[in-house]
């Protein structure tokens, strides 16, 4: 038994067939990836609302698609950390694992992960503001000037979910239905701030789930954790996955 009485984790892992984890920047801050608001912030010196809103686009396309093409030069040079390979290796021996991600940066998909609900898009993909259906790669150069156009006319933007815009709803229904069906619900390297992401954590807990939380620093979402670890993600994961067996 663990200290706090309850069963060890490991073992409640190696019985668990659903497994949810719900991961944010701090997961990819061992690949270089800067998180929204600690030291190193991409928000800090620019508030979100500034960069990463539809009135933000309207008022200054060009200046939004600067920064994130400035993001994307950043994460080109990101690879995948143990962390995310760990999740990988823990959805190749646990196929009930699925991960709701608040990142855009694809470094799970990168890692090997299969299973992976992108809450709030994904920085390397555009579409066409008008609604085009098509997505476009961004690793494929743009015409330039900034910022480019559709074939229809219309600016093209970042394919991500900004402040005051909903969120996919398949991906949100599809992300619920994992917390409420989770056996263990992983919260790894999110401030809890972001809503409606943050209340997954809330419905995994009051569905019965286990709730870990892997995260340097105390968040809204510590206090329904039943397992908090206060370390790096990479050196918790490799720890709680090494070992387990598929069953
Ligand atoms: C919506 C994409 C309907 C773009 C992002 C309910 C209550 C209050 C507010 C709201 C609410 N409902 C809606 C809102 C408004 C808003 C919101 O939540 N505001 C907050 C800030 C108060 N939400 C929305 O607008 C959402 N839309 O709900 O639509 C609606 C609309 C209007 C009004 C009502 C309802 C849309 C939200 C999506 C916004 N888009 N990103 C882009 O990336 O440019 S959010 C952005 O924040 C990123 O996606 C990021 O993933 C996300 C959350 O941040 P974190 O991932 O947690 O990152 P952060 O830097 O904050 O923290 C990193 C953590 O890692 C830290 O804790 C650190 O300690 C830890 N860490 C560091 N190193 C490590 C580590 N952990 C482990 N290991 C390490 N090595």
């Amino acid at each position: 038994m663990g200290t706090s009485g309850r069963e060890d984790l490991r073992e409640t892992l190696a019985r668990a067939t659903r497994i949810g984890v719900l991961t944010g920047a701090g997961i990819s801050a061992e690949s270089g990836v800067p998180t929204f608001r600690g030291e190193d912030g991409l928000w800090r010196g620019h508030p979100p609302e500034e960069l990463a809103t539809p009135e933000a686009f309207r008022r200054d396309p060009a200046f939004v698609w600067e920064f994130y093409d400035w993001r994307r030069t950043l994460l080109a040079g990101c690879r995948p950390n143990p962390a995310h390979r760990a999740l990988a290796e823990l959805e190749r021996v646990k196929p009930g694992t699925t991960i709701i991600t608040q990142n855009v940066d694809g470094l799970h998909q990168q890692a090997g992960s299969e299973r992976v609900i992108e809450l709030h898009g994904n920085i390397w993909r555009v579409r066409c503001l008008r609604g085009c259906p098509e997505t476009i790669d961004r690793r494929a150069p743009l015409p330039r000037p900034l910022p480019p156009r559709c074939r229809c006319g219309a600016l093209l933007r970042p394919a991500v979910v900004w402040f005051g815009e909903t969120l996919p709803p398949r991906a949100l229904a599809e992300a619920d239905r994992v917390a409420r069906e989770s056996e263990v619900f992983l919260v790894i390297g999110t401030s809890g701030v972001v809503e409606p992401a943050a209340s997954l954590a809330r419905i995994a807990w009051s569905a019965g789930a286990r709730v870990v939380e892997i995260n340097p620093e105390p968040t809204p979402l510590s206090s329904i954790a039943h397992d908090v670890f206060r370390e790096p993600a990479s050196r918790v994961l490799t720890r709680l996955v090494g070992g387990l067996e598929a069953p």
